[in-house]
């Protein structure tokens, strides 16, 4: 029923694990950010009617949203179908996702005093996350589940913007303006992301990826003083084989971040993931040999004719090779409007050109 991914018989051994720890593998592991929900059709029909934040919340939902496009691209990983405010919300924040906006937080985050009121997330908070995960390792069998979460910068600018933002200039302002409480703030958001990875973890997850998407709209310098310390606190809270925690490769993405590249790939991380502005053999470059790279597609070029969706798959991969390991993936999320067969094409391209 499920696909099998490559020749692997546990997740533990598939290609996407070995290609996150740069081992040899069978053909290049491809997924794609967005994979689940947006332009499937049997998402939008099982989503009808009920509200992302509660869908994301019930293991029923969850697990078949999860597998839909596992069964219909034949992707090597699924990514689990959450968001990454629900950590916020499962603690008791406002906030709702608006369709075809994103999250809108109804009192943001604007001083010290809010800061220091945000509720913390408790463990106990999670049970249907640890079920809808235990239900799809065991649904998923050979094929590894990807857990997320958000990074605290990222997580910070939609607390402090109160929504979706393009400058985050409020978030920038307090970050400057108030240097103790952003420390506080991203703090007590990494503490709460590596809870959420943590759960995903333990319940079977084989490999996480930390979401960082806004990061690319910081200076090196202040990324490197005031966010890059809290991310590497979510990888660091998440623990190790010594603490008992499952050793999974971790995945660290961000759009935008060519300026940063060196930074992330130092902040914890197995995998770098790429945007598609930067080729990923310049990417290598700029992260250095001992981490492996997931990317780098644009988007957009999936709304192209045939050929060129061709043509820049195999520019990707090729230029890939000159990573310890590649996850082939896009430069950021599936766009709704994509046609879902192109992704399937996709994939099967990525084997062909790259099984060994
Ligand atoms: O494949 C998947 O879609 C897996 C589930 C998933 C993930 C990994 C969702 C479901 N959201 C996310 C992560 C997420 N959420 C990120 C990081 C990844 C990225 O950069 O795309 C971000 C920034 C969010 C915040 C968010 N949630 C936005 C972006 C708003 C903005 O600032 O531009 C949006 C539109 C959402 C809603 C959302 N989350 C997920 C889905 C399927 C949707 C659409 C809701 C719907 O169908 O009505």
């Amino acid at each position: 029923m499920t696909p099998v991914a490559g020749s692997a018989t546990t997740p533990a051994d598939s290609d996407l694990v070995r290609a996150a720890r740069g081992l040899p593998v069978s053909r290049t592991p491809v997924w794609f950010m967005r994979q689940a929900g947006r332009s499937l059709p049997e998402y939008r029909e099982l989503r009808a009617g009920t509200k992302m934040l509660d869908s994301c919340q019930d293991p029923d939902l969850v697990t078949e949203i999860t597998l839909q496009p596992v069964r219909r691209h034949g992707v090597d990983a699924a990514i689990l179908f959450s968001d990454i405010v629900l950590p916020l919300v499962v603690a008791g924040v406002d906030i709702e996702i608006k369709p075809g906006i994103g999250p809108v937080i109804a009192s943001p985050v604007r001083s010290v005093a809010d800061v220091d009121a945000l509720p913390d997330l408790e463990p106990g908070q999670l049970d249907f996350l640890a079920t809808a995960v235990g239900r799809l390792v065991g649904e998923l069998g050979a094929t590894p589940l990807i857990g997320f979460a958000g990074a605290p910068f990222t997580l910070a600018t939609y607390l402090i913007e109160g929504g979706p933002s393009k400058e985050h200039a409020r978030t920038k302002a307090f970050m400057y303006a108030e240097p103790e409480a952003w420390s506080r703030l991203l703090g007590k958001l990494a503490v709460s992301a590596a809870t959420f990875l943590r759960t995903q973890v333990d319940a079977g997850a084989s490999a996480v990826q930390l979401f960082d998407s806004w990061a690319g709209v910081l200076s090196a310098v202040d990324y490197a003083e005031r966010v890059l310390p809290h991310s590497r606190a979510v990888f660091d809270g998440l623990g190790n084989r010594e603490q008992g925690v499952r050793d999974v490769p971790r995945i660290h993405f961000g759009v935008a971040t060519g300026e940063l590249l060196p930074l992330i790939g130092d902040a914890g991380a197995d995998v770098v993931g790429v945007d598609w502005r930067v080729p990923l053999d310049e990417a290598v470059r700029r992260i250095g040999p001992s981490r492996s790279v997931q990317g780098n597609l644009d988007p957009a070029v999936l709304l192209a004719d045939r050929d060129t969706v061709e043509r820049e798959v195999r520019r990707v991969v090729d230029q890939g090779r000159a990573a310890r390991g590649h996850i082939f993936n896009l430069g950021h999320g599936v766009l709704p409007e994509t046609d879902p067969d192109v992704l399937t094409r996709v994939v099967e391209l990525v084997h062909e050109l790259t099984s060994r």
